[in-house]
C-alpha cells in the first residue's frame, strides 16, 4: 500500500510537517502593510477589551509618498455600531478625548501615526469583546485616493503596539506601568 509505504519512509509526517510549517507561517504573517495609490497603510493594531468594556481602540500608521496631500474623512468597523476619529487633548490636568471633525489630513510626502495618547480610531458600540489574536476589519474612507478595508491585529489589554510586543507576549516594564490607560 501506498499509505504504509510513506508511513514507513517517514514520507508522511514529513509531508504533514510541511503543512503545519507553512500554516504557521501564514498565521504568522497578518498582512501589516496595505497599499491604495501613493498611500501605505502600516501595522494597524488594536487592544484586548474585557467583556464590560463598550468601546476600543485602533492605530495604524498612514504613509503618503505622493505629491498631493490627502485626508483621512470616515472610518467603519465589522466590530462596533460606529467607529470614529479622535483625539487626546491636555486640558488643564486632565487628558480628555475628542472627536475629529474635519478628518486627518496626510501631508504630502509624510507620515502620520495614529498612536497610543495621541490620535486614534475609536470603536464605540462593541458588538463582542476583541480578544487577543483576533483581527479588526476596519474601513477607511480618503478623500483623494477613496476606500480601502484593512485588518487591524488584536494584542494584549495593555500593549504599546507591534514595535514593543510580539503578539504572543505578555506586558512587560513600561508596558505594564501603562497598563491602565485605554488610549
Ligand atoms: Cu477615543
Amino acid at each position: 500500500m501506498l499509505l504504509n509505504y510513506f508511513f514507513r519512509t517517514g514520507i508522511f509526517f514529513k509531508i504533514i510537517f510541511s503543512f503545519v510549517v507553512v500554516a504557521f507561517i501564514q498565521s504568522s504573517a497578518v498582512a501589516s502593510e496595505f497599499q491604495l495609490g501613493s498611500l501605505t497603510i502600516k501595522d494597524p493594531w488594536s487592544r484586548a477589551t474585557s467583556s464590560h468594556q463598550m468601546s476600543g481602540v485602533v492605530y495604524v500608521k498612514i504613509i503618503n509618498s505622493g505629491n498631493h496631500a490627502d485626508r483621512l474623512i470616515k472610518v467603519e468597523s465589522n466590530r462596533s455600531k460606529k467607529a470614529t476619529l479622535h483625539d487626546m487633548i491636555l486640558d488643564g490636568d486632565i487628558i480628555k478625548m475628542h472627536s475629529i471633525k474635519n478628518g486627518i489630513e496626510i501631508p504630502a510626502n509624510s507620515e502620520v501615526e495614529l498612536e497610543p495618547g495621541a490620535k486614534h480610531i475609536m470603536l464605540m458600540g462593541l458588538k463582542t469583546k476583541l480578544d487577543r489574536g483576533q483581527t479588526v476589519g476596519i474601513a477607511l474612507h480618503f478623500q483623494h485616493a477613496g476606500l480601502i478595508e484593512i485588518k487591524a491585529l488584536v494584542f494584549g489589554a495593555g500593549s504599546r503596539g507591534p514595535k514593543r510586543e510580539n503578539i504572543k507576549g505578555g506586558l512587560q516594564g513600561d508596558q505594564r506601568k501603562n497598563a491602565h490607560r485605554n488610549h
